[in-house]
């Protein structure tokens, strides 16, 4: 008997309200209705431990030095990676709503002197990485004008510009070449459609029949 092929780990990164939330759940269907099995999860999880004092954090409720802060990220991709790890090979896809790339630009837009990009990404060597990471790429501005924008932490006009920069930065690594840039202000149909094509030439490529990598800056 042939062995189950392996599911494949997608990622959909971006700023807040670029629309990754509605993507992900629009992929997931899209997934499910050709007949793969699908587990969307999301970073932070808040419902860990962890993920609860991340929780507070983002709501302004708790304070956490940046550093803190930023293993505490980390840690909750950690804690899930054996899981994640076990869903890709038993034939599971894995659609996950932000990971390390979040992770690290987030932190080092802070601009804390100690705190850069090249330190923010060491804590993630290792974690299962992505066979593609859809970044979907939307204007600060036009980000702002989308609804329920400004509650959490970060949700400010400078951070948020900041933060696409960064992510601009890790697009033209060549450690990252599973990073696509999709147009975030198209319409929600329009990116479905342009992921539902990344998707169908990942599933038709060479790379699902080679182990999950692991990622290494
Ligand atoms: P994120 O998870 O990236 O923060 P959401 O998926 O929650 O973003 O979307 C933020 C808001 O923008 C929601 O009100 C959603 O309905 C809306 N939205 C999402 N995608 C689009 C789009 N392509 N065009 C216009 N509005 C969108
Ligand atoms: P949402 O739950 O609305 O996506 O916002 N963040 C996220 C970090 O600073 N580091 C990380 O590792 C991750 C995954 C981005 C979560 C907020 O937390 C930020 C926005
Ligand atoms: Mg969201």
């Amino acid at each position: 008997m042939s062995p189950v092929p392996r599911g494949a780990l997608i990622v959909v990164e971006g700023l807040d309200r670029a629309g990754k939330s509605t993507q992900c759940e629009k992929l997931c269907r899209w997934l499910e209705q050709e007949g793969r099995r699908v587990k969307h999860m999301r970073f932070p999880n808040r419902s860990t431990p962890i993920g609860k004092s991340i929780d507070s954090y983002l709501r302004g409720e708790t304070q956490q030095e940046d550093h803190v802060i930023h293993l505490l990220f980390s840690a909750n991709r950690w804690e899930a990676a054996p899981q994640i790890i076990e869903h890709i090979r038993s034939g599971t896809t894995v659609v996950i709503d932000r990971y390390y790339y979040s992770g690290a630009v987030y932190s080092a837009a802070k601009k804390n002197p100690n705190l850069t990009l090249e330190w923010a990404i060491q804590p993630e060597i290792g974690l299962p990485k992505p066979d593609l990471c859809i970044f979907l790429d939307i204007s600060s501005t036009d980000a702002a004008a989308r609804s329920g924008f400004g509650g959490e932490r970060y949700e400010t006009s400078e951070m948020q510009k900041r933060v696409r920069n960064l992510f601009q930065e890790l697009l033209q690594k060549p450690q990252n070449k599973e990073m696509v840039a999709v147009n975030a202000g198209d319409s929600m149909e329009e990116v479905h459609e342009t992921m539902r094509r990344l998707g169908n030439k990942l599933f038709e490529g060479e790379g699902l029949s080679k182990p999950l990598k692991s990622f290494d800056y």
